[in-house]
């Protein structure tokens, strides 16, 4: 018997060709959907390039609902390191996000509480980020 794959619901229209292909790599593992749901959502999505343009890194995490408990991410994905000009954030996640001007949180911040198309100074700089909780 054939099952029509369908799409989950999609929080926003940028993050639903980013979601749609992860969806479509699994979709021959019929016991993918036998496993628990991952915890994880759609935080933020980087782009190389200011104004939302160039490479797009798309960024995972738990949603963030306490805020004495940030997330990290020590270093970003190959390639990515002094990458990001431009970050738009998933609303839904309740998540800042905080560049790092080093891996491992190092260096200085630069806290990110909602979409910003040119990083400008922070263009090119950041090598870790963390999420925290967003008011
Ligand atoms: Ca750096």
């Amino acid at each position: 018997m054939v099952r029509r794959f369908r799409p989950a619901k999609l929080m926003a229209a940028a993050a639903g060709s980013v979601l749609l292909l992860c969806a479509t790599g699994t979709a021959d593992a019929a016991s993918s959907a036998d496993r628990a749901p991952a915890a994880q959502v759609l935080v933020a999505i980087a782009y190389e390039d200011a104004d939302y343009g160039g490479a797009q890194l798309s960024l995972y995490g738990d949603r963030c609902t306490n805020p004495g408990r940030p997330q990290h991410i020590n270093e970003l994905p190959y390639g990515w390191n002094d990458q990001i000009s431009s970050i738009d954030l998933v609303g839904n996640s309740r998540c800042a996000v905080i560049l790092h001007e080093n891996t491992h949180a190092g260096g200085s911040t630069k806290s990110v509480y909602s979409d910003v198309s040119n990083l400008g100074g922070w263009g090119d700089r950041a090598s870790s980020v963390s999420y925290s909780y967003n008011l």
